[in-house]
């Protein structure tokens, strides 16, 4: 276990902040120590509240006005703090000091977030995740506002407040809540080709993460980075998970809503307290400013990737999560991101969706944090000291003594002074640009379905199937046919199997779609972009498969010991201490929460009972062991929940230990009716059981088996 507090620059800056209440005395706003809080003041025992009571009108206001509005996407989300650490430097390409001195380590708070849900919703919900980190650095705050998906819906910024109403509760009644399975979101989706290869994301196991700690962050767009001569390259930013990229079933993920809700974020909380910090692989892919137009598609434009296979990604440092929050209000909900956010070194592309956000951002929290002062609340004040003539506002902080605000001034000494580049001052990056002009699409923006094909054609059977299933549920919820039929159309042009699929499952016949949209030139079809030359590109990229991510590691991998009492300690014990010396986490079921007393007397200490959790919320199951414990967990007061645990397990894919003992309940399971070979299913009979069942659990599920599983 690694050491679970840091400080840092930004941690002592928040410290200076931060209170508790430990053996303190009751007060006021004022600091009025307060004599009574059960009773309102009011005239005599039984009579009308007295206006007066100025403690009681304190309390009620401060609660009537401690809502503010909820992020209008977004706005589910967890944080962290932690650091960044750099490994190898970028000097060559950038600036950024944060970047470029590898002895240093930069604070960062990161959240994470689903999209469409509100505050309240679940964790689990099919969708992208936010994944944005913000970069204390000595040269002043620097935000990468990413997703774990690498791309996007839309290609404009215009099209972002329609695919958000979309996408969102239908405003006539409000329903439904996270969810993109509806009439409107497919109604837009069917009529915007741009957005199919997000969709082939969103429609995958991508969407429906194990937890945050193995997801992968992009960037999303491509961004510039200039080094001291001026020099610019494109580049893409990538964090991978040390874990891997790991996912849930759908049907787990539905259950998950239920029994747990707050599932990623109990997850990321826990693995923090526990020193099993999260942490990603930082990376980049680099293409010099001349190699611009060498590819066949347009850097600018956010709905491709650059396929590793082309430009691969170089790996720089490393990104630690180590330190929960202390208050989720003021820091998780507080914060402020803004990929506006600089430093030297770092720039803008002419994205046409980053262009438009970098007006969004701090638009929005003038409505959400009520000021523009927002850059005082602690969580997102720079550790580099804030000098400007900015003054006034709500919820002013800082104090700046003087007369001047204002520059240039003689009075003040001419401060502040602007900063030399020598200096750290920021100057755009220098971009020849010429054009009339004009509301349209470039053509270079036009093919919208190449890397859709490769997404699709990248992925394992298992998960082409995912993704197929994921279609038919969601536009089996869609209650007009003529959208589920656009949305084959659109299908078809990716990949016809899948399309003719889908729609024999959703009602619909595969047609040929008559249009180009409006996003499109005019006098150009869709179709027509999938030429031979193209055809090349759309084969395979090994990294948009999850099938070939890390598997070598059961770190924070959650194993649920169900046990009865008489279990055998002695092998319970040597399987949960192994399997804990690995970092993994070993959770106690029993029939009740009740002290499990052992064949040798020494008590195991349940945290769960088998009517308070389920299969659904752990990796794998270890049952047993011991015939004494078997028996009471096959009574008829356990035996449905014992079994109903282990078969939806097995139907999860996950892997399976039955200890010493636990014959009879084995036998009764759905796993031993099943005859094939399955490395996930771990019995007293195998040997070297507990190194078969670790093996099982690195690799998280067993996939590929899953049709023989359902079977
Ligand atoms: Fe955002 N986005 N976005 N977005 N976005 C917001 O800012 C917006 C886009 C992303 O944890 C909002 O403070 C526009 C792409 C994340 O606080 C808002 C467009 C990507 C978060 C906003 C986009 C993102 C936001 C809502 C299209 C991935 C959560 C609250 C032009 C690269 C940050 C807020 C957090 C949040 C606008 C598209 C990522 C309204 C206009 C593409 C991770 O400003």
């Amino acid at each position: 276990m690694k050491d679970k507090k840091t400080t840092n620059d930004k941690l002592d800056q928040l410290a200076s902040h931060t209170t508790s209440n430990d053996n303190t005395k009751l007060t006021t706003n004022q600091g009025l120590k307060i004599n009574d809080n059960q009773n309102s003041l009011t005239t005599g025992e039984r009579g009308a509240t007295l206006l007066e009571d100025f403690i009681l009108r304190e309390k009620i206001t401060h609660f009537d006005h401690e809502r503010i509005p909820e992020r209008i996407v977004h706005a589910r989300g967890s944080g962290a703090h932690g650091v960044f650490t750099l490994k190898k430097s970028l000097k060559q390409y950038t600036k950024a000091k944060f970047l470029t001195e590898t002895d240093r380590e930069t604070p960062v708070f990161v959240r994470f977030s689903t999209v469409a849900g509100s505050k309240g919703s679940t964790d689990l919900a099919r969708d992208v995740r936010g994944f944005a980190i913000k970069f204390y650095t000595e040269e002043g705050n620097y935000d990468l506002v990413g997703n774990n998906i690498p791309v996007f819906f839309i290609q404009d910024a215009i099209k972002f407040p329609d695919l958000v109403h979309a996408v969102k509760p239908e405003p006539h009644n409000e329903i439904p809540q996270a969810a993109s399975a509806h009439d409107t979101f497919w109604d837009f989706i069917s009529l915007m080709p741009e957005s199919m290869h997000m969709i082939m994301w969103v429609m995958s196991d991508r969407a429906i993460p194990r937890s945050f700690s193995r997801m992968e962050g992009f960037g999303v767009h491509t961004f510039r980075f200039i080094n001291d001569e001026g020099k610019a390259h494109f580049v893409k930013f990538h964090f991978k998970p040390k874990l891997g990229v790991h996912s849930v079933a759908w049907d787990e993920a539905q259950k998950i809503s239920g029994v747990d809700p707050d599932f990623h974020k109990r997850d990321l909380w826990e693995s923090i307290e526990s020193g099993n910090f999260p942490e990603w692989d930082f990376g980049v892919q680099l293409i010099p400013e001349e190699d611009e137009d060498k590819f066949d598609f347009d850097l600018l434009d956010p709905t491709k990737i650059i396929p590793e296979e082309e430009v691969p990604v170089e790996i720089f440092g490393t990104l630690t999560l180590n330190r929960n929050p202390d208050n989720f209000f003021a820091e998780t909900e507080q914060v402020a991101f803004h990929p506006g956010h600089l430093v030297p070194g770092i720039d803008f592309s002419n994205d046409p969706l980053l262009q438009g956000r970098l007006f969004s951002y701090t638009d929005t929290q003038l409505s959400r944090l009520g000021s523009p002062n927002f850059h005082e609340i602690p969580i997102n004040r720079s550790v580099n000291t804030v000098h400007n003539n900015q003054r006034d506002g709500h919820m002013r902080q800082q104090i700046v003594k003087g007369k001047v605000s204002y520059e240039p001034n003689s009075i003040g000494g001419g401060c502040p002074f602007q900063a030399m580049m020598s200096e750290g001052g920021f100057a755009s990056h220098q971009e020849r640009v010429s054009g009339t002009k004009i509301r349209a699409r470039s053509e270079s923006f036009v093919d919208h379905y190449s890397q859709a094909k490769l997404f699709y054609n990248s992925q394992s059977d298992y998960e082409k199937t995912h993704l197929q299933n994921a279609l038919i549920f969601e536009l089996s919820k869609v209650t007009i046919p003529e959208i589920r039929e656009r949305v084959v159309g659109q299908l078809n042009f990716i990949d016809k199997s899948l399309a003719q699929n889908v729609a024999s499952k959703v009602g619909v016949e595969v047609k040929e779609l008559e249009f180009p949209n409006q996003s499109l030139p005019a006098d150009s079809n869709p179709a027509d972009l999938q030429s031979e030359e193209r055809e090349a590109h759309t084969r395979a990229s090994e990294a948009l498969s999850m099938a070939n991510t890390v598997k070598n590691t059961i770190l924070g991998r959650k194993i649920g010991f169900i046990v009865a009492s008489g279990a055998d300690f002695g092998i319970i014990n040597d399987l949960k201490n192994k399997l804990e010396d690995q970092n993994a986490v070993v959770e106690i079921i029993a029939p009740s929460l009740a002290p499990v007393k052992t064949d040798k007397g020494d008590a195991l200490t349940p945290k769960h009972s088998l009517s308070s959790t389920a299969s659904v919320c752990f990796d794998a199951l270890f049952i047993g062991a011991g015939e004494e414990a078997a028996k009471e967990l096959m009574n008829a007061e356990n035996k449905h929940k014992v079994l109903h645990f282990i078969n939806e397990a097995y139907q999860h894919c996950k892997a399976i230990y039955f200890g010493e003992g636990t014959e009879a309940i084995y036998k009764n399971s759905n796993v031993a009716v099943k005859k094939h070979e399955d490395p996930a299913i771990v019995t007293w009979e195998d040997s070297d059981p507990d190194h078969k069942f670790t093996e099982a659990i690195a690799n998280h599920r067993v996939w590929e088996l899953e049709a023989e599983r359902n079977a």
